[in-house]
């Protein structure tokens, strides 16, 4: 098993960063392909609760190696925070590497990211404001800085003067901002390069030379599928790809080396932002989801979204994915609910859908078909094994098994790393 993926399979905050704790222990490097600090993965190790936004989960786990790879967009205040937070902590961040053609977030890209939001309006996209977007959107339009570029004042300077150059005329004439001065960009990044050149790597070659060694290495996704830019519920998406092909282009290894991909399934949604929510509870239930599962954005602090689970959602998930296998979070959440209704197939105008539709108009207008099952009420949380859970919970998960094409391989009971039923 030389390269695995480990991804969100809905949108977000299924519980990828407890997983990937979770094979921290057995892998020899972690890495993150995508995203940027809007990331929030909650690890609990022992009495001990960590939010990491940008650096990979892996970081927690004494002999694993976290990589930070070329399809990340990094903030260089942010990082060097995060790092110091976790020193204080006592953990061991010395093993960090980050690949150089990784994507600098700066603060004009922070800028930018909120007063786009502001000038949507009801349209807003309702994004985590740390300049991911805008980050993403200057790497395509090839007037990104690069993490290489701090080590070359005379390149960076260029690269700043390109950025702008553009953004300056834009933020005049549309939103009537003053311009951004070149100067005081440039001198903040280069007050990164000291502290950030000795993590610096050729992660490409590195983690290809690993495998090639038959080391284990573990591709750590931030949000979800749901999220992807591609293949997401566009425009409510981020600016990058999550799904597993992300995982070659945000590292540099191609997708022969991957064996395994595992998708990281909520037995409930939520959702955190603007956009499509078939299953979406606005009521008690809804809350009562909220409140028992801690559904609090780990960046933001936002209320997240709550609703049943979506089988036609998961079954979206085991295809552009190419699942292997899922492991089900959160099961423990459900306890104490006398029927739980699981959405099936979708209607949408007067038919019934069984796959993720792919016109937005389509996927606006789907109202869930629900089967109900029967819950539980025993407390699960202590479960070490399947046959340990309640009769109604295992037929829970045993459903949800079929609905989602993947089989499950782990069930979390818990936040704890040891609240994990395995399944071989
Ligand atoms: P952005 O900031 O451009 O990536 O926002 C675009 C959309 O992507 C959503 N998004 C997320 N959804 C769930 N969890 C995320 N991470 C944090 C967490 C979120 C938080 O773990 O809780 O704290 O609010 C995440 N990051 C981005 C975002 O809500 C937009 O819908
Ligand atoms: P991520 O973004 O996918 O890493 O997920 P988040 O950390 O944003 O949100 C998941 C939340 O659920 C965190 O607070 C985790 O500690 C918690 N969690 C993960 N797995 C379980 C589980 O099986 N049961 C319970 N009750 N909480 C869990
Ligand atoms: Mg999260």
């Amino acid at each position: 098993m030389p390269a695995l993926v480990l991804l969100g399979a809905q949108w977000g905050d299924e519980g990828k960063g407890k997983a990937t704790d979770l094979l921290g222990g057995s892998v020899d490097y972690v890495v993150r392909y995508q995203g940027g600090n809007n990331a929030g993965h909650t690890v609990v190790v022992g009495d001990q609760k960590y939010a990491l936004h940008l650096l990979p989960s892996g970081i927690l786990s004494p002999g694993c190696t976290p990589v930070i790879g070329n399809g990340v967009v990094v903030d260089p205040a942010v990082l060097l925070s995060e790092l110091s937070g976790l020193a204080d902590r006592g953990v061991d961040t010395s093993k960090l590497l980050i690949s150089g053609n990784a994507h600098l977030i700066t603060p004009y890209h922070t800028t930018l990211d909120k007063v786009s939001e502001r000038f949507l309006g009801k349209r807003k996209i309702g994004t985590t404001g740390r300049g991911i977007g805008p980050a993403y959107a200057d790497k395509i339009n090839r007037v990104g800085i690069r993490v290489q570029d701090l080590f070359d004042e005379s390149i960076l300077r260029q690269k700043v003067e390109a950025a702008l150059d553009y953004k300056n005329q834009v933020l005049a004439k549309l939103y009537n901002r003053r311009a951004i001065a070149v100067d005081q960009v440039v001198e903040e990044l280069l007050g990164y390069a000291d502290r950030l050149s000795g993590y610096v790597a050729d992660t490409t070659l590195l983690l290809n030379k690993a495998i090639d060694q038959d080391q284990v290495v573990l591709f750590e996704g931030g949000q979800g599928t749901l999220l992807d830019v591609d293949h997401g519920t566009y425009p409510f998406v981020t600016s990058s790809n999550p799904t597993a092909g992300g995982a070659c282009t945000g590292t540099g290894v191609g997708p022969t080396k991957i064996s395994r991909v595992i998708g990281i399934l909520k037995a409930y949604t939520t959702r955190v932002g603007a956009g499509p929510f078939p299953t979406e509870l606005l009521d008690e239930d809804g809350e009562k989801l909220r409140t028992i599962g801690g559904e609090r954005g780990v960046t933001t602090g936002r209320d997240r979204r709550c609703g049943w689970f979506d089988a036609v959602i998961a079954r979206y998930a085991t295809r552009v994915n190419g699942l292997t296998d899922f492991f089900l979070t959160k099961l423990d959440v459900l306890t104490g609910w006398e029927r739980i209704p699981v959405c099936v197939a979708y209607e949408i105008d007067g038919k019934r859908v069984e796959e993720l539709p792919y016109s937005q108009t389509d996927f606006h207008h789907a109202k869930p078909i629900y089967e109900t099952l029967p819950g539980w009420s025993e407390d699960i949380t202590q479960a070490k094994t399947f046959d340990e859970l309640p009769k109604n919970a295992q037929k829970y998960v045993q459903a949800l098994e079929e609905m989602s094409g993947a089989p499950i391989s782990a069930i979390g009971v818990g936040p704890g790393r040891d609240e994990t039923i395995q399944i071989n």
